[in-house]
């Protein structure tokens, strides 16, 4: 590995160690994890699917951005206290057709070029549907899930690519659905049994956003179309019983770049720091009307979760104060983490009557990727999950995770730092559980000491303590974006 000077104001990492964590990992293997430290939990049973680049090049040429890189899914199935270990790439257009030309054919959203500069790029507005961004099983069916396009349906237990899937015909060809889709545990629609809400942006002058419920058993339950003012880049959002709330964050968008071939799409948005964010809360049923209310300018990816509670709506949310761009650094690889702001965790109290809001932050310590109970999602809960930062200030990588008592604000942090790195962390309920964090915590690290990457698992009553199991996989895995945990 080349060294690079290290600009990062963290001592507690080698700009080294973590740039190894995003080696491209080509081979896709499958077999029993025998190098366990710890015991598995005998009642811990399922599988933990998740997604991530895992090509950062295309025949030796480097991605622009991670988030450019070819989706790959990890399945770690766990049972009678044995593990084993799957990964297999999603095999989308473009990555077969990549693959077998050797070489980048496709643009990236994320500033990815093809070869042959800006004349070789201009006008080429084809979307590469790189399905690298989440993994979900619902209604029988496990989908890889990339905001700006369908989903891929992957076969349960191969992870097989069977194709793009349509939802039984509700999505037409092209038609975006969201990495970012919530399990309400108790829907009105669906006879009080869960049902997964999820989005599709289709943006320009205005933004179109449509809304779909799905049963159990896969069926729509539930569609609604909504136009709103201006462009949107929605990458997530979050649900009550009564509402999806968006955050519209302030930028603005200027194809120039990216129709000249000089930049990706992503590239060509700009964070306005005069214009407000703007929560959109659109009801459910479908007919109410939307509501928009003004918040202090913040960029947004994730939020953690919202609940209804006294006649207002909470809001949990991993705030930027701006756009979290590369800063014009050529090379990903040399981001100088100093320059680029950190995640924090706030909470936006929205009162609906008054067109009102008030925010306070929860978690200064530079966070990303929030989870919880998934029993409490869209409902008044009391512990988050997070990756943090090992420093309580400045930006740096995820090299640890904290559980926050949002009631008493007690934290406690299990940290891999110096070497290892974290992604998110999931919360598994225990089979039976009453306590709200009564499971267990699992997260991918990468081991920079091994460049390995392994899955703990934690106890979520006692994350102090530190894993209760670590899993050592024979390889890396590239670092990754979201995952669920299906039991069985
Ligand atoms: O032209 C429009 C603008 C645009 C950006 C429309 C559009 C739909 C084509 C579009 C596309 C957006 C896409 C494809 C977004 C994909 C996002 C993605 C793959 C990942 C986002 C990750 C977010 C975060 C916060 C990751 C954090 C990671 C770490 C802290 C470290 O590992
Ligand atoms: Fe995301």
């Amino acid at each position: 590995m080349q060294t690079l000077p290290s600009p990062g104001a963290s001592t507690d990492f080698d700009m080294d160690d973590w740039r190894s964590g995003y080696r491209s990992q080509p081979n896709e293997y499958a077999y029993e994890i025998e190098d366990i430290e710890g015991t598995i939990p005998p009642d811990l049973q399922g599988t933990l699917f998740r997604n991530g680049p895992g090509l950062l090049d295309v025949g030796g040429q480097p991605v622009h951005h991670p988030f450019d890189g070819d989706g790959m899914i990890t399945a770690i199935s766990i049972g009678d206290g044995k593990a084993y270990f799957r990964n297999r790439f999603v095999r989308t257009e473009g990555y077969v057709k990549e693959q077998a030309a050797g070489k980048p054919l496709y643009r990236g959203v994320f500033g990815t070029q093809k070869p042959g500069g800006p004349l070789a790029n201009a006008f080429d507005l084809r979307l590469k549907n790189i399905a690298n961004t989440n993994v979900i099983y619902w209604g029988g069916k496990l989908l890889a899930l990339w905001e700006a396009a369908e989903p891929h349906q992957l076969d349960v237990t191969t992870l097989e690519t069977l194709g793009l899937e349509y939802l039984d015909g509700v999505l037409k060809p092209g038609e975006s659905f969201s990495a970012h889709p919530r399990i309400d545990p108790s829907c009105d629609r669906t006879n009080q049994q869960p049902c997964l809400v999820n989005f599709g942006v289709k943006t320009g002058l205005s933004s179109t956003i449509s809304i779909y419920e799905f049963a159990t058993n896969g069926r729509l339950a539930h569609i609604h179309r909504h136009n709103i003012p201006g462009f949107a880049f929605l990458h997530d959002f979050a649900i009550t019983p009564n509402y999806c709330i968006f955050f519209q964050n302030p930028v603005s968008f200027n194809p120039v770049p990216y129709l000249a071939g000089l930049k990706g799409a992503a590239e060509c948005i700009q964070f306005n720091p005069k214009q407000p964010t703007r929560a959109i809360i659109i009801p459910r049923d479908g007919t109410s009307p939307v509501q928009t209310i003004d918040l202090q300018p913040c960029f947004v990816f994730h939020h953690a979760n919202a609940f209804e509670t006294d006649g207002k709506l909470y809001l949990d949310s991993v705030c930027y104060q701006e756009f979290p761009d590369l800063k014009g650094a050529e090379n990903y690889l040399e981001a100088d983490f100093s320059r680029i702001p950190e995640g924090q965790l706030w909470r936006f109290e929205l009162d609906l009557d008054q067109g009102s809001s008030q925010a306070q932050c929860l978690l200064e310590r530079g966070c990303e990727f929030p989870h919880l109970n998934p029993n409490h999602v869209g409902r008044p809960y009391r512990y988050l999950y997070i990756g943090v930062a090992h420093q309580s200030q400045g930006n740096a990588p995820l090299q640890a995770i904290l559980k926050r008592d949002l009631d008493t604000g007690k934290e406690e942090i299990w940290s891999f730092a110096p070497r290892g790195f974290a992604g998110e962390p999931i919360f598994v309920p225990r089979p039976n559980g009453t306590a709200e964090d009564e499971g267990w915590v699992l997260g991918m690290f990468y081991n920079a000491a091994s460049r390995c990457t392994e899955l703990s698992i934690l106890d979520a009553q006692n994350i102090e303590q530190g894993p209760i199991a670590t899993l050592k996989l024979n390889h890396h895995v590239p670092y990754g974006l979201h995952g669920n945990f299906t039991q069985n």
